[in-house]
């Protein structure tokens, strides 16, 4: 990179979270080092190496906290402990410690917009009406005999839940086993700062924080409005103290280290990213927006078709909307989304390897920081479903209940759609090696099935195989390094409704790439624009001898970086 002292290049601040290529680890399914089919933190430990030799600066790990699992950790029971089934605070500590020793980071799951209602706080909130600790949540009294309002949650039903005892309701946007935290409560509030200066002192290096624009509440409860067009985020994401709050937070916490922290913005749009981003505000360093994951989603858990054009004109968008006081994010997968090469590339026998190649290539040339989700770097698939009793989430548990249990929704047409969108595609375990168990565990079961191409499909393999996905994202990771307009140079989409090629360039100054990636099976000679000549091909996922410098022919799903002219 640039010279250390230099603060900015083209415009941008630099920051070291900037410049760092970021992999998310889930740990229940990233490796099991007791055997009883659970991933866990001594399992991450032994991996470290694995993860560091691919390049990777900093790790964000999934919820770590006690939690009774309703929904696999992002329910939290106690945020100073760690959850039983993935070790001890020392078995954590070490791992802190190893990360360090490698120079990398880590940053931690925040998830204090809801926690477990075995939290001390819940139980003791549910106790009473009067209670001293009953407002820690969001409690309010029925409405002509029934639900506050008509708010869903998203795992299904109502958002809110009866109590028995009190004859009053709860808040909960996800499943009842979460209930929402009020906000509005300062003392709620302090005790957040506290949790994250607990482990911000052990030297961690930042958070994600979970769904964190729906913290503050409309304090009326309003029903939805007549513009509701069935995606309740937007309407939970507009609450009216959410900056107050993160401002606050801000000053009271993140100021305070040399952390970086990304929110995971469901429900914000476009327009409103500057307000959580633009660093003059103060609040959060960098979003993750759901218009690329989301881009085939209809209503709730409905696949639908997507284009290309529509792909490229949301990277556009951003590029246009966002100035140098705002940094983005680039993720193509995550433990709420199917796999990366099943979504966006073609997962066939024959294309898989390529594809995979290609979305690594896409993922990091665009501009923002990279998140690489665990796996995607061996081009690991979506799993086949077969039947409902194959899947563990409780997004499609209550869906299924929901919806198919009802005979509102056919059970082939319901199982369709989860083939393409449900979340347990990218939950199943980490594939090591190709031993029965793809090496995640030694236990009989592991807690979700492993793919069946473990054998083709793995760490080792890919590691000892030069042309493997693993090895080609090392390549990709490497140049992005010691390359800065790959960072901070200007984006510009060359051929915007293009059905099937991405071309784009990144320039700082006279420093220019041109990136073209083919997003078809087909062979395709693909022209240059007139002003523009490519010099040399510095990575490509096709062997090529190519040096024609005003067009390419490409190979189904290929991918050339070019020094460009
Ligand atoms: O997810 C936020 C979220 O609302 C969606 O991405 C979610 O996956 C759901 O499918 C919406 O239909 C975060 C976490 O990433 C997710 O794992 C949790 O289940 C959720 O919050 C609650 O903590
Ligand atoms: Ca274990």
């Amino acid at each position: 990179m640039s010279s250390p002292n230099e603060t900015t290049v083209n415009g941008y601040t630099r920051k070291w979270w900037k410049e760092a290529i970021i992999y998310q680890i889930y740990p229940r399914s990233f490796k099991d080092s007791n055997g009883d089919g659970i991933g866990d933190l001594k399992g991450i430990t032994s991996e470290l190496d694995y993860i560091k030799t691919l390049g990777i600066d900093v790790i964000w790990l999934s919820p770590h906290f006690d939690s009774p699992n309703a929904d696999n950790g992002y329910d939290i029971r106690d945020y100073r402990k760690v959850m039983t089934e993935f070790g001890s605070m020392d078995d954590c500590d070490e791992l802190l410690e190893a990360v360090k020793e490698r120079g990398m980071k880590i940053i931690l799951d925040l998830v204090v917009n809801h926690t477990s209602d075995q939290h001390a706080w819940f139980v003791e909130s549910d106790k009473a009406k009067n209670n001293t600790v009953r407002d820690v949540y969001i409690w309010a009294p029925p409405k002509s005999g029934r639900e506050p309002n008509d708010w869903v949650s998203f795992f299904s039903g109502s958002a809110w839940k009866k109590d028995d005892a009190t004859g009053e309701y709860y808040l909960h946007l996800f499943s009842e086993k979460q209930p929402d935290l009020n906000w509005e409560n300062s003392k709620v509030r302090a005790e957040v700062y506290d949790l994250m200066k607990f482990w911000l002192d052990k030297g961690v290096d930042g958070f994600r924080m979970d769904v964190i624009p729906f913290i503050s509440k409309h304090q009326t409860f309003p029903n939805f409005p007549d513009s509701y067009d069935g995606r309740p985020e937007f309407v939970y994401a507009s609450g009216p103290k959410l900056h107050d709050y993160l401002q606050e937070m801000n000053r009271e916490v993140l100021s305070k280290y040399d952390i970086m922290t990304v929110g995971e913005a469901f429900g914000v749009t476009l327009e409103q990213t500057p307000l959580l981003v633009d660093e003059r505000r103060n609040e959060l360093n960098m979003i993750f927006h759901f218009d690329v994951v989301r881009l085939d989603r209809g209503e709730g858990w409905r696949w639908k078709p997507w284009t290309l054009p529509d792909l490229k004109a949301i990277y556009s968008r951003f590029d246009r909307e966002l100035d140098i006081h705002c940094w983005q994010t680039v993720f193509l997968s995550n433990h709420d989304n199917p796999r990366a090469v099943s979504h966006f590339g073609d997962d066939s026998p024959e294309f898989r390897v390529p594809s995979a190649k290609l979305l690594a290539t896409m993922l990091l040339t665009l501009k923002g920081t990279p998140f690489i989700y665990q796996g995607d770097e061996l081009g690991m698939t979506n799993y086949p479903f077969r039947k409902i009793e194959e899947f563990d989430d409780i997004e499609v548990r209550n869906a299924w209940r929901a919806e198919v249990v009802t005979k509102q929704v056919d059970p082939e047409e319901f199982l369709a759609h989860m083939l393409k969108t449900s979340r347990d595609h990218s939950r199943t375990p980490m594939q090591w090696n190709d031993s029965e168990d793809a090496g995640f565990t030694t236990a009989r079961r592991p807690w979700l099935a492993v793919n069946p191409n473990c054998r083709e499909v793995n760490a080792r393999r890919a590691q000892a195989d030069p042309d493997s996905v693993y090895k080609y994202f090392r390549q990709m990771i490497s140049l992005r390094k010691k390359t800065p307009a790959l960072v901070y140079g200007d984006y510009h989409d060359l051929d915007p409704i293009n059905p099937t090629i991405f071309s784009y360039t990144r320039a700082l100054g006279p420093d220019r790439y041109l990136i073209v990636l083919n997003f078809s099976r087909d062979e395709i000679a693909y022209t240059f624009p007139e002003d523009l000549k490519a010099k040399q091909v510095l990575l490509s996922n096709r062997k090529t001898s190519e040096e024609n410098t005003t067009l390419a022919n490409l190979r189904g799903w290929e991918a050339r970086v070019y020094q460009a002219q």
